[in-house]
């Protein structure tokens, strides 16, 4: 462990090299949110702001940060998963004199420890990835509340998490819902999740896919990604849910929709994408087949219950990176990959460079916004702002130019149709 006090704290210095080449290509793939470092750059709109960041630390995030900082940023950063730190961006973030304390296999205390040691730069901006941090801040560092203008938040736990403080009232700032924004959700969750996902998965066994019988629980945005994914790869994919529509648009999907009771039956690849609490629990784990194999790619690990499995096992152990056998008292063998913890991040890079460019152009945009009105000394309500809908088409339109396509443009003709409801067959 590497650590300079009161600076960072990283696990090995001595891989800043290969963080630093592994930025070097999240930035040749981030084309949006360069062009936005190149724009700020000169101008520094930022200068005097102190962004406290609890988000994964990948190559993608260390593109953010250096873009930040390019703008005039403070900035101090801690992992928002024990599990997903890349090492060797932690490195060379830290070796560029960023803030950083994080580092991959944390426990639970020093993941808390780390959030602290970012908020001792007294933040005025704030960041999160499942809301974490702004929620140690509400608990135990209530002094800093009066100095801190607003945040943004990346994920969609994160953003219920927080509309529920609001509802409550108990939300003290205002906070940006990045997640929401159409160029982060409807990309980010269903292409980024569903590619990083089979990434995870088969990091973490190399296992075949194709005719498998894929269970996916949950088909919201990151659901829908991975059982694309996986059935592009040939699977016959099994989908778990409790929401009317989004049962009968994976029917019409055609993919199987059945209760958990009877896919765990059947499955062989088992992966969550729910935000929910135990949905494979004990009963499931005692009918699954000798070899299946159970991962998570929701944002906290609570969607697979370890506990319960753990008390069904005779024996637990490591049998390659990011994968535990559990062989059971009925003799069964069931495979559990990164500790129930997100697969896409712990097992993998996560989302690729090109997806988290959207994600991330939105970040920059929100807190840029959130600094701009306040230096016009304009006060936002304390509850959860969507970003402005033009911001959307901003960063599609700019992608799309970076991906040389071009669009159509309405006529005037079309526009005055558009806006004439006289006009009927
Ligand atoms: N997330 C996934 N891949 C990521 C990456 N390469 N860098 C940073 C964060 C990354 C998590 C985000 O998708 C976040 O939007 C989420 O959890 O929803």
């Amino acid at each position: 462990m590497d650590s300079k006090k009161g600076v960072y704290k990283v696990a090995d210095m001595s891989l800043a090299g290969e963080g630093k080449q592994l930025i070097a290509w999240a930035e040749s793939r981030m084309p949006v949110l360069m062009a936005l470092r190149e724009k700020y750059r000169k101008t520094k709109p930022l200068k005097g702001y102190r962004i406290a960041g609890c988000l994964h630390v990948t190559k993608e995030t260390a593109v953010l940060v250096k873009t930040f900082v390019e703008a005039g940023a403070q900035v101090s950063w801690s992992g928002c998963n024990p599990l997903s730190t890349n090492d060797a961006v932690a490195a060379a973030l830290a070796a560029d004199g960023i803030s950083i304390y994080a580092w991959h296999g944390m426990n639970v205390k020093e993941f808390y420890w780390c959030i602290e040691e970012s908020l001792k730069f007294k933040p005025n901006l704030t960041l999160d990835d499942g809301a974490d941090l702004i929620f140690t801040v509400h608990k135990k560092h209530e002094e800093l509340i009066p100095g801190i203008i607003g945040g943004t938040e990346e994920t969609t736990t994160g953003v219920h998490r927080l509309r529920s403080m609001a509802r409550d009232g108990a939300l003290r700032y205002p906070v940006v819902a990045v997640n929401d924004a159409e160029t982060k959700w409807d990309f980010d969750n269903v292409y980024g999740t569903g590619q990083s996902t089979l990434d995870g998965v088969l990091r973490a066994t190399s296992v075949l896919i194709a005719g498998k019988n894929v269970v996916v629980a949950g088909f919201g945005h990151c659901g829908k990604g991975v059982a694309l994914r996986a059935k592009g790869l040939g699977a016959n994919i099994i989908v778990t849910e409790v929401k009317a529509t989004a049962a009968l648009k994976a029917t019409l999907e055609g993919m199987r929709v059945m209760k958990m009771d009877e896919a765990a039956k059947v499955g062989d690849i088992f992966i969550t994408a729910t935000g929910v609490k135990d949905v494979i629990v004990d009963r499931h784990f005692k009918v699954m087949k000798e070899g299946a194999i159970v991962c998570n790619t929701g944002h906290y690990d609570c969607e697979i219950n370890l506990v319960h499995l753990k008390k069904l096992a005779k024996t637990v152990k490591t049998i390659r990176s990011d994968n535990e056998e559990y062989l059971l008292k009925n003799g069964k063998r069931i495979y559990v990959l990164a500790q129930g913890r997100l697969v896409n991040l712990a097992a993998a890079e996560g989302h690729p460079s090109e997806v988290m460019d959207m994600s991330f152009a939105n970040q920059f945009m929100s807190q840029l916004r959130l600094a701009e009105l306040h230096r016009r000394g304009k006060k936002l309500d304390c509850k959860v702002y969507d970003i402005p809908v033009e911001q959307d088409q901003e960063i599609a339109s700019v992608k799309l130019a970076t991906m040389g396509l071009k669009m159509d443009t309405l006529t005037e003709e079309q526009k005055t149709y558009n806006e004439d409801y006289s006009a009927g067959t």
